[in-house]
């Protein structure tokens, strides 16, 4: 039996991915701030092959006393979904909230390489997996995307540097990058603003939770020889739009 820790498990990508490898058969670790929903999944799920760690990502001992605190069944864990994270504010860089900002890099960036660098020698030994949740903003910039682009370019390329440095271990690595997708994001990002996230989401058949968890499902149940180095998946009515020009 296969052992998966999924960071995030709350809301949104994370929680749907409890779901999916748990439905499967699949030993789940979940983990997020939100310790009431985590005892509703596991009100849902059991606890035999479900175990659950309320933490804020962001602080290190938190998250190392978690780590060492897990039961020995859940200790061998072969896949990390680094998924915990989120956006904040829309505003250009030049009106943006700087405290916002560092909560995205301490979230997405920080945490994410501290959770990563925790797990490796574990990894290693299993020749396991690690699932990187970026985004298509790491790619694409768009105004008000500022440091969350940053934030998840850094997730792409830190990514193919693990494989880089992962390699003859066997330890897969993927970063999957996806466009738009409807789950509590919008709703993190504009402060709790249901309309702006409804708004968003309207007509735009985006991305769902399951459709990702069934992403992720496929990449970590490929055969071991098979790596997938990036990924980006959008709904079929969003693309990309152009340049602009500031005209004297
Ligand atoms: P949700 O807001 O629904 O879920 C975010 C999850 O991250 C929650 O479980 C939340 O748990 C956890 N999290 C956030 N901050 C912390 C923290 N400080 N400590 C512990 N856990 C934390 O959004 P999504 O499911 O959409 O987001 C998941 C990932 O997908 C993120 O990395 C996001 O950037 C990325 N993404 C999202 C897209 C989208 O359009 N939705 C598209 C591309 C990428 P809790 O609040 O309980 O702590
Ligand atoms: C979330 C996708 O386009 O809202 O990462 O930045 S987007």
């Amino acid at each position: 039996m296969k052992t998966i820790l999924i960071t995030g498990g709350t809301s949104g990508f994370g929680r749907a991915a409890v779901k999916r490898f748990h439905g499967a058969g699949w030993r789940v670790i979940a983990t997020g701030r939100r310790a009431e929903r985590l005892d509703a999944l596991a009100d849902a799920l059991g606890r035999e092959r479900l175990h659950t760690a309320a933490f804020d990502i962001r602080d290190e001992a938190e998250m190392r006393a978690a780590i060492d605190a897990l039961p020995q069944a859940f200790r061998d864990i072969d896949v990390l979904v680094n998924n915990a994270g989120l956006a904040l504010g829309t505003a250009p860089a030049q009106r943006a909230d700087l405290a916002q900002w560092k909560q995205m890099i301490d979230t997405n960036v920080t945490a994410l390489a501290t959770m990563t660098h925790l797990l490796l020698p574990t990894l290693i030994a299993r020749r396991g997996a690690i699932l990187n949740i970026g985004s298509v903003a790491g790619s694409y910039p768009y105004t008000g995307g500022n440091v969350y682009g940053g934030t998840k370019a850094f997730v792409s390329q830190f990514s193919l540097g693990l494989r880089s440095d992962l390699h003859g271990t066997g330890v897969r690595v993927t970063s999957i990058e996806p466009g738009m997708a409807e789950t509590e994001f919008t709703l993190v990002r504009t402060s709790g603003d249901q309309t702006a996230s409804d708004t968003l989401y309207k007509g735009a058949e985006p991305i769902s939770a399951d459709d990702l968890a069934d992403t992720l499902f496929w990449i970590a149940t490929l055969p071991p020889h098979l790596n997938v180095n990036r990924i980006e998946v959008m709904p079929v009515r969003q693309s990309f739009a152009g340049f602009q020009v500031a005209r004297e």
